[in-house]
């Protein structure tokens, strides 16, 4: 139809100029307003670090950061954008691995640094409501002495926040045990895109009352609205929480290991994580965790990382040992050998990946029983490139949450370069879209994966997401050019 053919993100925006920053400076204290076109310029560098994205792939040209502190300030700055038809890039903490917290163009950036209070929290339901801007640690910590957990836990939790989180639907180290956040998430506050305040945060477990809107503002990238507060369920601190890893001699061994584990310690395991060889000797290299030596993995090909979280320590480590014991001493033993470890090592891979290189990452939904298989024939078609030495692609691997289907495959470039990315797209998706995967298992679309989109969406799907777009953001001004094309 014509008004499809209108779609909100194609519009034409305006840059900011003079009579905006003069509003602006009406509205927000000096501290709060980052601009090369205020009365005090911001120097290049400081708004660079705004501008850029965590792996270094994606870069925006904003000329001006706002920092509000209250949902007032958020709301006026939104309305004047709508009024004057300026784009916004929602930023939280900027680590998203998919460019959706940097602008496209010359976006204003609002970003929720200072919005950073926790605004209550009830020890008896676990229920925390919090501003949008806090960061994950900070929220873990504030919880810790009521005997309560945060029910997400991700490698970026000293930078990410809550709002960035929600914003992302972020999954993460703890989603096999608590579930995703459309699930722990109760209520939220969010500027709509014409300024409007919308009011969600209710602290009710349960609310049957229609429509349930806020789920719309899980995972939609800032292109719905910018959420300025979450209410969301936090789960009792177990008691008690250990953590081995898994040397396995095979890929092949994972799954039967995922279903032996599964039922020996059925309600106390609360992450299956996977690693595969050139992932863990990353990790070594650079220093996250605690390396074995080869006489004790003994030739493994992957790693998994099992932990049980439960009610009472004698319990849970009689199981844990049991299991041990009955994977060693099997006929034909599924590991080769099982150590105490920490996170650390699996958390680290990211971290890893991107001191070794560039990274090209994919975050796919697929099969379990095909992760290895994706990540080896991956590399082959790299190598059949010619792409596979020191000065392009320097490795491929993959890890990820076993628990949920989801692999990262990571290919490690020594630089962004355009043969690299041909080889890669739409190679990938079209992998993903022959086994009924997903193009984005938890990471988003951002500005990275728009085009990849059909591979696992209809057109029907799309083009009604298209409409819920127009419905909330006409004029097209809330992250454009981000999870729409
Ligand atoms: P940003 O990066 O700032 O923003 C992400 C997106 O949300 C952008 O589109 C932005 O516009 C939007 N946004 C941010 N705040 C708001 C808001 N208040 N209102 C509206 N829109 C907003 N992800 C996982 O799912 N699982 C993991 O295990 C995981 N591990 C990671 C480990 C590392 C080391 C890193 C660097 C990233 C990891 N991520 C993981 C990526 C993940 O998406 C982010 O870390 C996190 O959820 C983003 O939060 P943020 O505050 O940094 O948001
Ligand atoms: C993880 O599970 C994160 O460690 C990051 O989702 C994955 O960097 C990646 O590809
Ligand atoms: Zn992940």
């Amino acid at each position: 139809s014509l008004r499809h053919a209108r779609h909100a993100s194609s519009l034409k925006l305006n840059s900011v100029g003079a009579e905006d920053i003069a509003y602006f400076s009406k509205i927000l204290p000096p501290t709060s307003i980052i601009s090369s076109l205020s009365s005090t310029p911001a120097a290049a560098d400081e708004l660079d670090q705004f501008n850029s994205d965590w792996i270094g792939r994606f870069k925006g040209h904003s000329t001006t950061v706002l920092k509000p502190k209250t949902t007032q300030e958020v709301s006026q700055i939104v309305k004047w954008c709508n009024d004057r038809k300026i784009g916004i890039c929602p930023q939280g903490g900027n680590t998203g691995l998919v460019g959706g917290s940097v602008p496209v163009k010359d976006e204003v950036i609002v970003n929720l640094a200072n919005m950073n209070k926790v605004r209550s929290f009830d020890p008896i339901s676990g229920i925390l409501v919090a501003d949008a801007g806090c960061i994950l640690q900070n929220l873990t910590d504030y919880v810790a002495p009521h005997h309560h957990i945060m029910p997400i836990d991700l490698g970026a939790k000293g930078s990410c926040q809550i709002g960035g989180n929600v914003s992302t639907n972020a999954g993460g180290l703890r989603l096999l045990r608590y579930g995703s956040l459309h699930g722990t998430v109760l209520g939220l506050e969010v500027v709509l895109p014409d300024g409007t305040v919308l009011d969600q945060l209710t602290t009710l477990r349960k609310d049957n009352t229609g429509y349930d809107i806020k789920q719309l503002f899980i995972g939609a990238e800032g292109t719905l609205g910018i959420v300025t507060g979450v209410s969301i369920l936090t789960p009792p601190a177990p008691q008690a929480s250990s953590n081995v890893i898994l040397a396995l001699p095979t890929f092949k061994n994972v799954l039967p290991l995922y279903q032996t584990v599964k039922r020996e310690l059925s309600e106390i395991l609360s992450a299956f994580e996977f690693i595969d060889r050139t992932a863990y000797d990353l990790a070594v290299k650079h220093g996250q965790g605690r390396a074995l030596t080869e006489e004790e993995i003994d030739g493994a090909e992957c790693f998994v990382l099992v932990e049980t979280s439960g009610g009472r320590r004698e319990h849970d480590e009689e199981k844990l040992n049991g299991l041990l014991e009955n994977l060693l001493t099997a006929d034909e033993p599924l590991i080769n050998t099982g150590f105490v470890s920490l996170w650390a090592l699996r958390e680290g891979v990211t971290e890893a990946v991107s001191k070794e290189g560039k990274a090209y990452k994919y975050d796919i939904s697929i099969p379990l029983s095909t992760f290895e298989d994706v990540v080896n024939s991956t590399r082959e078609h790299l190598r059949s490139k010619g792409l596979l030495h020191e000065k392009a692609v320097k490795a491929v691997l993959g890890y990820g949450h076993v628990g949920d289907g989801n692999l990262h495959l990571n290919i490690v470039a020594d630089a962004f370069l355009p043969e690299i990315q041909d080889a890669l797209e739409p190679y990938i998706y079209e992998v993903v879209q022959s086994l009924r995967g997903s193009v984005s298992a938890e990471h988003g679309i951002g500005a990275m994966k728009t085009h990849a989109l059909p591979y696992s969406k209809s057109q029907v799907s799309i083009g009604l997401m298209k409409k819920i777009k127009d419905v909330f953001d006409p004029n097209g001004i809330m992250n454009p050019g981000k999870v729409l094309e």
